[in-house]
């Protein structure tokens, strides 16, 4: 299909004559397409072919030793107010980062292809999805959006004449480090990319636009652009109610939505919806209905086993991507934590010889696996469903080593938007900087909320009084640590135990505790049936609140709150009111 619309046109052809590219190639999404980029990604050594009998159609992927994970503090919002950015982002003005970007892609083509994606966040033909473009340099962007997105035709199909859309221009330029950024311009539907070749830097259709700009969008048009898993359970009877969560990056929002109920939850199953973002709007209804926009898992390598969550390494036998893991001699893949024994010989995600005696980890803490959704063995009927699924119950959570308990629910939503905006969690991986120091990190979207932090909670507040039947929300904590730092709770196919009684508590089938942070399990109410080394006491213990460590917690609280310049009236009563509740 030929572009006709005449804004990406135009755009298009900005971009080039910034760019210099050789040549610009049109992307259809065709599988001759596809099959002639891995050709030449693998003739140049970009990528490697792995073994066409264990993993079919399968790619290898390593990226530059100083471009493994996200770069927050180069990633900007470029508003014309400061303020409409907000503290929690970084901000420039928009002629200024445009002045500042424009050199840096000033014939940083030449002697490359410039590859034009039109692509769609959402189902083909939902009234919700939204159309991108992303120009690139880069084969290995093209081939990952083409399993995270719908890419081509399709999209042009649904985008007509319209120029609603969302403008991506992504450079690897030298990969420097020191001039890699990540520039997002909300008032032009507009994101710059340049210096990196790393998943959520340079998939524009992920976190820069379904998240960045959606929020945006969605801050505007009275709906939620969220960093939320989307899971549906299916009980014995055969109703299916759906769970959302947002949990920060690397901590357990693919593990969920693909989780494996234990043998005790007879008749029980869960499909997964999406495992990183969620678009939720209003229906005629009075629900909140959630589509995932993306079509594929870009998901953590490391941990990833037949034990801790199979569904995702069965999702990655054929049609997958595999960046910066273990590559074995006979094209296979390996990992920490894959459950498998390691191979005698390997190359690590550096590029070196590596062995099982190698000091260095052989895989990436951040290795990631890009891999289709539709091959998921429970992906769920409902995953394409244009008009989305209807939502039970929101979860928010993160690693907390000691305050979180295993689980509570929030009084009512107004609580439920103060638990998720005071949620704080340790570092992981996902992002360059430290790990495990705790951050406050309001509703996992520390990284991605796209404008004023303060407003998007008072969006949150907003969208609370609309919605007829809104979701329960609740707070989870999946890692909470013993005197020797070990995890206390068994985790992964045994939240199950803990969605259960989520359910329950939608559903009003259980009571609860009143605690003054929010309504708690009976220790009783949690079924731990076949729970092996796992006692009741052991549950007793994560279901305590410590009240010193509260102090602290509140103590944090109001730091985290001082830095807001437009925190809206809501949140500090609820801050007074958990403060009350202690007193
Ligand atoms: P992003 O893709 O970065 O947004 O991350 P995610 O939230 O999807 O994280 P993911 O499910 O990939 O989990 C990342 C890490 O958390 C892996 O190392 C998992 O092994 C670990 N993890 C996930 N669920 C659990 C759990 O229930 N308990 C424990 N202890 N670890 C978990
Ligand atoms: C995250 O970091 O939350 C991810 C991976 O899901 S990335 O696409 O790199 O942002
Ligand atoms: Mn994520």
């Amino acid at each position: 299909m030929v572009c006709t619309n005449k804004s990406v046109l135009e755009w298009v052809e900005e971009m080039a004559a910034l760019t210099k590219p050789d040549r610009i190639v049109w992307i259809d999404g065709s599988k001759a397409e596809k099959d002639r980029l891995e050709a030449e990604a693998v003739s140049t050594g970009e990528m490697v072919r792995l073994d066409e009998k264990k993993l079919p159609g399968c790619l290898y992927h390593r990226t530059a030793l100083n471009d493994v994970a996200r770069v927050e503090h180069r990633t900007f919002i470029c508003t014309s107010k400061k303020e409409d950015a907000g503290h929690t982002n970084n901000w420039m003005a928009p002629a200024d980062a445009y002045a500042k970007l424009r050199p840096l892609f000033d014939g940083s083509m030449k002697g490359r292809t410039m590859y034009v994606i039109p692509y769609l966040m959402g189902p083909a033909g939902s009234p919700v999805s939204k159309v991108g473009v992303e120009v690139t340099d880069s084969i290995y962007v093209v081939l990952n959006m083409r399993i995270m997105t719908r890419m081509g035709d399709i999209a042009l199909k649904q985008l007509g004449d319209s120029n609603d859309w969302v403008r991506g221009l992504h450079g690897k330029a030298q990969v420097d480090e020191e001039n890699r950024y990540i520039m997002h311009f909300p008032e032009d539907n507009a994101i710059w990319s340049v210096n990196s070749g790393y998943g959520g830097n340079v998939l524009l259709g992920k976190k820069c636009f379904s998240l960045r700009i959606a929020s945006n969008l969605a801050h505007k048009e009275g709906w939620l652009a969220e960093h939320m898993l989307i899971l549906g359970i299916e009980a014995p009877d055969g109703s299916v109610q759906y769970v959302t969560g947002a949990f920060p990056s690397a901590c357990g929002k693919t593990n969920l939505a693909m989780l494996i109920p234990p043998a005790s939850a007879k008749g029980y199953k869960v499909y997964t919806v999406g495992d990183d973002i969620a678009w939720m709007r209003i229906g005629e209804d009075g629900r909140l209905w959630a589509i995932n926009p993306e079509a594929g898992f870009f998901g953590v390598a490391p941990g990833t086993s037949m034990k801790s969550n199979p569904n995702a390494l069965l999702t990655t036998k054929a049609n997958t991507i595999f960046t910066n893991v273990v590559l074995t001699e006979d094209g296979d893949v390996w990992w920490e934590g894959m459950g498998t024994p390691p191979p005698a010989k390997g190359t690590d995600w550096k590029g070196n010889p590596w062995t099982p005696g190698s000091p260095e980890k052989g895989a990436n803490p951040n290795s990631r696996f890009t891999a289709p959704a539709a091959q998921c063995p429970c992906i769920s009927p409902k995953w394409e469903a244009p008009e989305g699924v209807p939502i039970s119950a929101i979860l928010f959570g993160g690693r907390r080593a000691k305050t979180a308990p295993l689980v509570y629910q929030s009084f009512d939503w107004n609580h439920g938007v103060f638990v998720g905006a005071t949620m704080a969690s340790e570092t992981t991986a996902a992002a360059a900087g430290n790990v495990g120091v705790v951050r406050r990190d309001p509703m996992a979207m520390l990284p991605f909320c796209g404008y004023n932090m303060g407003d998007y909670f008072a969006h949150w507040v907003a969208m609370g009084q609309r919605i007829k039947n809104p979701p329960k929300i609740f707070n989870v904590n999946w890692f909470r640590t013993d005197e020797n730092g070990k995890f206390v709770w068994p985790g992964f196919g045994d939240n199950f135990r803990v969605l259960e009684w989520v359910l329950d508590r939608c559903n009003g089938k259980v009571d609860a505790v009143s605690t003054p942070i929010g309504y708690m399990p009976k220790p009783e109410d949690i079924d731990l049936t076949g729970l092996d080394g796992f006692t009741r006491k052991d549950l007793e213990g994560i279901l305590t609140i410590d009240r010193d460590v509260w102090a602290d917690e509140i103590k944090g609280i109001e730091e985290h709150f001082a830095k807001f310049d437009r925190l809206p009236a809501e949140m500090r009563e609820q801050l007074a009111a958990l403060k009350q509740r202690f007193a």
